[in-house]
């Protein structure tokens, strides 16, 4: 066996070892013809912008500059035959005169390009043998092995030598890298919150741990508690926690056996940075704008994407498929690219939105809710100061793309939503949004869509209306008419096998989705038609028909309605409310009977891990935390915290499965953009974006080829081209953005944030310059009190009509006379003693003192 099969294959991240060490039958034959280059270079064959010549006994190709795709230059060889089920080894050496990945595919030589295998690998200077093993699955006459090496700027010389096929290869292993198998939340515990973690052993015995501080000096220890086999992971686990211990920190670590955990933090801001950072998912994901590199930095900065500039189509007057044509167009730019693909749906798009407006909604219904966490300027949003909260601007871009797919008055179905609009056919990674050369069309209204736009529609009206009510009266029309089409269509249903070019999100069940359009007109209208379709749905206070154990989703809304049923005033009689909140508690107590059930103390039956299970993981986790925002029973946040150790790395694969949190976490996830397993040059996702999980189903070509056999909580790989284990879409990070929320707004996790707990002490000096029309002012915060000081952020007002244009050392935001100044990156904390300045300049007319009056964290600050 040759050296680089036995060392393991390296495919990006993964490590692929072979079943056996058993050689394979001494003479293989290679199935590629004149794979080193003695007989000069037929029958190898390049694209035109790549042509090649043998130098040195090696073949190198002069790569053109200039390409988009990685199959836009390619060098390959056809005629190849396979076996179906039997393996093969594939072997090259190449070298690169500047580093570039070499995308290589063992393929149907024609359309449907049906693939065998397909790897990158980075390529550099330096002559690296690279191996690779793979089961066909069907046979081929004549496959093709192509090396793609299109997609750069810059021309490159490409240089293959000792390429081999051979055949009967060991079907590879994929054995995930799970680390430490002693296992924790590896961003943190709130230090008023519980603290538990497991650790995996083939041993029955309790164990003795130890939990050390970031020097390594122990700071408490216990015995674990054998759990025996665990069901989602297969494995035999102990449990062990340490909640009493409430001593914050960084570093901390768990001993057990002679192993350590990954380090973790106990704390009471755990989750500051996430709220902030899943929202901003959202952004970086809006279709039709330009994404700005001064709220995401340079890598994520693109251009705007289906705005009808080539070779992009545009979404702004769009048609719809051949196979259903309309007589009309829809100006449908704008909203939310979906995931990985850039599909606009509106079935998911509805749950995405409205989960970004419950995030909001619940500042204004929860006690210790921060609202000024996700207000104007809190957020990278380029509305940013324009009076309304970010968060409300950002389910905005996306509110404006559902109504527009509604059919125009006038046409047959008027009032009904487009189920989707998305590429003709599938494209290919990477690709950037303004480089999809696709066709982009409608596809079909259908009932489930337009429920979504009604009750996303009417949830925004009612929050909208304190910042711009003729649009929450737009929103409102367009969220009845919506309603009333669906009412007159009740059962257009999305074709499930309408998955070319986008995906299905078909459903055949549209219950819940009236069940939740009539639960936020009511709310929004108070009007008693929709009580009346509320209360006599078969749905009403059935809460495991509301609240499915596997957790609630696109395909089951029901849950969105009742939630906002359950939180928000809106004229139900004492004896209703109390119905739906009981509802509620009893759907919240057959989630925490879940967690409790298994040594991970998962949110999910073990029988539910499908295709994006974190999300039905974490729309159980939001069933439980709005049962303690209502209630205020610890073991309802316990449950939540229990499911966000599990998202955090608290799990059988030792792995957070969101980005930049977490020492171990998943970077490759499934995203045409964010494809730097692909491509070196382009970025990983952005810090905050959760990957789909583990899915049971096996539902993508390399979940099928490494995952057989895995148990539930296993079947995942952080793979970008896994895209039914590891994607993300806007209705994953969406509940992510709202628990992030509810997590940090339980501060310690008592519900107060440890900082805000005493009124900090301190002094504001503040001195300006003023003159004609203009002024310059510099303000220093002084800590006057004992403790730091973290975040601050200042308030106060102005007595005339003074306008700051712009702010150094601070984030600086005004809404009419009133300012929020926030740290930026590096002066968060005011030291006790010390002080943070920072200043601004504007413009004003006529002379008025400076503010005298401060407030800092809600407390007042003398001014001096
Ligand atoms: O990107 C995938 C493409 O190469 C395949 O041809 C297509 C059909 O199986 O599936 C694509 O994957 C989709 C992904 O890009 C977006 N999410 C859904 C995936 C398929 O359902
Ligand atoms: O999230 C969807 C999941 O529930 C379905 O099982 C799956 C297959 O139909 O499709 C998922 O949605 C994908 C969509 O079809 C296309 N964009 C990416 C979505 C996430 O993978």
């Amino acid at each position: 066996m040759g050296a680089a099969l036995a060392a393991g294959l390296t495919v990006g991240a993964l490590t692929l070892t072979p079943a056996a060490t058993a050689s394979p039958s001494a003479a293989q034959t290679n199935l590629i013809v004149n794979g080193d280059f003695a007989a000069g270079t037929e029958p190898w064959w390049s694209t035109p912008n790549a042509p090649f010549a043998v130098v040195d006994g090696r073949l190198c190709a002069e790569v053109e500059g200039g390409t988009v795709n990685p199959w836009d230059a390619i060098v390959g060889q056809d005629g190849i035959p396979l076996t179906a089920g039997e393996s093969y080894e594939l072997s090259f050496t190449a070298t690169a005169s500047a580093p570039l990945t070499v995308r290589t595919n063992v393929q149907q030589a024609v359309d449907p390009w049906l693939t065998e295998h397909s790897s990158a690998d980075p390529v550099s200077d330096t002559a690296e043998p690279i191996t690779h093993v793979f089961t066909a699955s069907a046979d081929h006459e004549a496959a093709q092995l192509a090396f793609q090496v299109g997609g750069g700027d810059d021309a490159v010389t490409f240089c293959l030598d000792d390429v081999s096929l051979t055949g009967g290869a060991e079907p590879p292993v994929y054995e995930p890298d799970t680390g430490s198998p002693v296992r924790v939340n590896q961003v943190g515990y709130l230090t008023e919150g519980p603290k538990e973690g497991t650790f995996v052993t083939e041993g029955t015995e309790a164990l003795p741990w130890t939990l050390n501080d970031a020097a390594g000096t122990e700071v408490a220890s216990g015995t674990t508690s054998p759990a025996g086999v665990d069901p989602i992971s297969a494995e035999n686990v102990h449990t062990f926690a340490f909640s009493e211990v409430e001593a914050e920190g960084e570093g901390y670590t768990v001993t057990i056996d002679g192993e350590t955990s990954e380090p973790f933090s106990i704390g009471g801001d755990l989750y500051d940075s996430l709220r902030g950072d899943a929202l901003a998912y959202f952004y970086h994901n809006r279709s039709g704008i330009e994404i700005d590199p001064e709220l995401v930095g340079e890598e994520y900065a693109r251009p705007a994407g289906h705005v009808n500039v080539a070779p992009n189509q545009g979404d702004d007057g769009v048609t719809c498929w051949a196979a259903d044509p309309c007589d009309y167009t829809l100006d449908a730019a704008g909203g939310w690219y979906d995931a990985g693909d850039h599909g606009k749906y509106v079935v998911n798009g509805g749950i995405a939105a409205a989960q970004l407006l419950s995030n909001y909604e619940r500042t204004l219904t929860a006690e210790g809710a921060d609202g000024d966490a996700l207000g104007d300027g809190a957020l990278a949003v380029p509305e940013q100061g324009n009076g309304v909260p970010d968060i409300l601007d950002e389910a905005r871009w996306q509110l404006d793309f559902l109504t527009s797919m509604q059919v125009p008055a006038g046409e047959e179905l008027a009032g009904m939503a487009h189920h989707k609009l998305h590429d003709a056919a599938w494209t290919g990674l990477p690709l950037l949004p303004h480089e999809d050369t696709q066709p982009r069309e409608l596809h079909p209204p259908s009932t489930a869509a337009t429920l979504n736009v009604a009750a996303a529609a009417a949830q925004g009206a009612r929050l909208f209306e304190e910042f711009d009510a003729d649009y929450a009266a737009t929103l409102l029309a367009s969220a009845t008419t919506a309603y009333e089409a669906a009412l007159a269509n009740p059962d257009l249903l999305a074709d499930p096998a309408d998955g070319t070019g986008g995906g299905a999100y078909s459903d055949n069940d549209v219950t819940d989705e009236f069940y939740w359009a009539a639960a936020e007109l009511y709310l929004t209208t108070g009007e008693d038609a929709y009580l009346q379709d509320v209360v006599g749905s078969e749905l009403h206070n059935d809460a495991e028909a509301v609240f499915p154990p596997g957790g609630f989703s696109w395909g089951s809304t029901a849950a969105l309605g009742a939630l906002s049923l359950a939180t928000v005033e809106g004229g139900l009689t004492d004896a209703q409310l109390a119905d739906v909140r009981s509802t509620l508690t009893e759907a919240a107590d057959a989630v925490l009977a879940t967690v409790g059930t298994g040594a991970y103390g998962v949110p999910l039956p073990e029988d539910a891990y499908v295709w994006g299970s974190n999300s039905q993981v974490m729309n159980n986790m939001i069933v439980l935390a709005t049962a303690h925002d209502l209630t205020g029973e610890a073991a309802y946040r316990d449950g939540v915290l229990s499911g966000l150790n599990y998202l955090m790395g608290l799990n059988p694969l030792n792995l957070s499965y969101v980005t930049g949190y977490g020492e171990r976490h998943a970077q490759n996830q499934h995203h045409r953009h964010w494809a730097n397993q692909l491509d070196a040059t382009l970025p990983n996702p952005p810090a905050g974006s959760v990957a789909g999980g583990p899915n049971a189903n096996l539902e993508d070509p390399i979940a099928e080829e490494l995952l057989t056999g895995c148990a539930p909580a296993m079947c995942y790989v952080d793979h970008i081209e896994s895209y039914a284990t590891n994607e993300v879409t806007i209705n994953w990070n969406a509940p992510l953005a709202w628990l992030a929320s509810y997590a940090d707004d339980l501060g310690a996790g008592s519900g107060s944030d440890p900082g805000n707990e005493e009124p900090p002490v301190c002094a504001v000096s503040y001195d300006s310059n003023r003159w004609g029309s203009g002024f310059t002012s510099a303000v220093s915060i002084t800590n006057t009190g004992e403790a730091p000081i973290s975040p601050w952020e200042l308030t106060w007002s102005f007595g005339d009509n003074q306008r700051i244009t712009n702010a150094w050392n601070a984030t600086v935001t005004q809404s009419g006379r009133d300012v929020t100044a926030r740290p930026v990156n590096w002066n968060g904390t005011v030291a006790p003693g010390g002080s943070v300045s920072f200043g601004f300049q504007g413009t004003s007319s006529g002379t008025v003192a400076d503010p005298a009056a401060f407030s800092l964290n809600g407390g007042t600050c003398a001014a001096g």
